[in-house]
């Protein structure tokens, strides 16, 4: 084994192979966003709702962080180059409930997807604007998507316009639709089968949780 080699052997998760080339994986087509009326909104479990528009969000100090892409469809995309907002930089400006355990990031047009809190404030995940140095592409989420880079990357939702701070934890768009409520790939959680029984509780409970007080509205 070259030295190339074994740095690779410990940065490809198991069942995933290389990719030079990015793919572009959406469901649906890629929206039109008019950043004219373009908002980012932090809602649910906070202390008052915060909404930023595309000039105030240009405004937010940015940080670079390098990272790889694991997709559930096998691919994986090494050394990406992200420059963004930091979550825990916008999050200095939301005063989340200490009720909150998890949030649904929602995306155009119509995604979502599920996070433990905890994930979405780790170190490495950002709003990203800039993908090795250029405006990211439209068909990969821009002007705006989040990345996440420790979980499969359907938890990095394209087009990325709120967060919803919750404390249940309920699937998001494929969640619901046959894959897994956490998504580590190092663990290879690809599909909702391989959930643990306490996972699987946990997202018909949110489920059952938010059905009642959508009936108590
Ligand atoms: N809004 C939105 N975000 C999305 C998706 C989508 O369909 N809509 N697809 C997800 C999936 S399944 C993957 S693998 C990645 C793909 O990102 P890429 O097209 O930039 O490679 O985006 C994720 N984020
Ligand atoms: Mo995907």
């Amino acid at each position: 084994m070259t030295e190339r080699e074994r740095d690779l052997a410990h940065r490809i998760p198991p069942g995933q192979r290389l990719t030079e080339k990015w793919p572009v994986l959406t469901y649906g087509a890629t929206p039109r966003i008019d950043l004219r009326k373009w908002t980012f909104r932090c809602f649910g479990l906070v202390e008052q709702e915060s909404t930023w528009t595309w000039e105030e969000f240009l405004k937010l100090p940015r940080v670079e962080i390098t990272s790889d892409v694991h997709c559930v469809t096998h691919w994986s995309l090494l050394d990406n180059r992200w420059e963004g907002v930091h979550i825990r930089e916008l999050l200095k400006h939301v005063r989340v409930k200490p009720e909150a355990i998890a949030v649904m990031v929602h995306a155009d047009p119509d995604y979502t997807t599920n996070l433990a809190l905890e994930e979405l404030v780790d170190d490495d995940a950002l709003l990203a604007l800039k993908h090795n140095g250029r405006d990211l592409e439209p068909d990969h989420g821009g002007p705006c998507r989040l990345v996440v880079p420790k979980l499969y990357f359907w938890k990095s939702a394209k087009w990325v316009r709120a967060f919803e701070f919750l404390d249940v934890n309920p699937p998001g768009f494929w969640e619901e639709n046959g894959y897994h409520m956490h998504a580590d790939p190092w663990q290879e959680e690809r599909f909702s089968g391989q959930e643990t029984r306490a996972m699987q509780q946990m997202r018909a409970e949110a489920l059952r949780t938010l059905r009642q007080r959508e009936r108590l509205k």
